[in-house]
């Protein structure tokens, strides 16, 4: 038997088969997990391409919802969890795997940044994981568990990440203030920090390729991580495994973060 056999979930942010939600639903599939899924909502209705994606990764799997979700709207959301509520009655399990930035404030410098751009990045990227977590918490069964994603940007300069990090710092930080509300109702929450992933929003990351080079050159590893392998632990941090695992930021990254200068040997030209 499969350790999320009888479970259920709600997965946030599942762009296209690279998106690291769809590495950690996989993950959760093969053990037995039931979930519901949602999409950003597609701009022109006439051509759903953001809804079209989604269908085709997750009906083979057996979704059980399929729903658009603007994470800015509490009504899109408010619609979500209802609806949530209606198809599984409770969840054990939420993922949230969202992120944005406006190109024009995420390029840099960081001290460029707009006043607007900021507060755009901060409420997707950060204030939707607080949004869903209160709700979540109405709806979660005994010993439920909510993963938000992460990176390294949020702890260290990452030329590149620029406003980003600043948002994946907040982010860590309201995963610990969100363990201590959700922890007395034997909920958990944890972030997941995963090393470089090819996906589509990487790809509007500067430098992504200078960091999987050096990702081969300097973690204690030797190499990167794949997308599998983020899978696992992210399906470990939901999973009954993590029963006493809250409030953590986990590093999935080949152990790159405890570096703080190059092996002896590595090519830095
Ligand atoms: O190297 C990487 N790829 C890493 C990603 C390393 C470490 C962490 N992460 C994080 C990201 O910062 C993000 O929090 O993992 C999370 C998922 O990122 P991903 O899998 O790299 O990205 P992607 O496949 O693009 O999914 C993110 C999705 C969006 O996709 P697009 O590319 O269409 O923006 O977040 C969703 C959307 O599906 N999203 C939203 N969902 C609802 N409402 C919104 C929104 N307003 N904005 C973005």
């Amino acid at each position: 038997m499969g350790l999320f056999a009888g479970k259920k979930g709600l997965v946030f942010g599942i762009a296209n088969d690279h998106s690291i939600a769809w590495a950690i639903t996989e993950k959760l599939h093969a053990e037995g997990a039931v979930m519901g899924f949602t999409h950003l909502p597609d701009k022109d209705p006439e051509r759903p391409r953001m809804e079209h994606r989604l269908r085709k990764l997750v009906e083979p799997i057996g979704a059980k919802m399929i729903m658009s979700c603007d994470v800015q709207k509490d009504d899109d959301l408010d619609r979500v969890f209802a609806n949530a509520k209606e198809t599984f009655g409770q969840v054990d399990f939420v993922l949230h795997s969202i992120a944005y930035a406006p190109m024009e404030d995420l390029k840099g410098p960081t001290i460029n940044a707009s006043r607007a751009g900021f507060g755009l990045s901060m409420d997707i990227s950060v204030y939707s994981l607080l949004a869903i977590a209160r709700r979540s918490k109405e709806i979660l069964a005994p010993g439920g568990s909510v993963l938000t994603l992460t990176y390294l940007g949020g702890e260290k300069v990452i030329p590149g990440y620029n406003i980003m990090g600043v948002c994946k710092a907040a982010l860590e930080s309201l995963t610990t203030y969100l363990a201590f509300d959700l922890g007395p109702s034997g909920f958990r929450i944890n972030a997941l920090s995963a090393g470089p992933i090819k996906t589509l929003s990487s790809s509007a990351v500067g430098e992504f390729d200078t960091m999987l080079k050096l990702y081969n050159g300097m973690s204690p590893m030797r190499r990167n991580v794949s997308a599998e392998e983020v899978g696992k632990t992210g399906m470990y941090l939901l999973s009954d495994l993590a029963s006493g695992v809250t409030g953590e930021t986990l590093h999935v990254d080949a152990g790159f973060h405890v570096m703080g200068a190059p092996p002896a040997g590595m090519n830095l030209a």
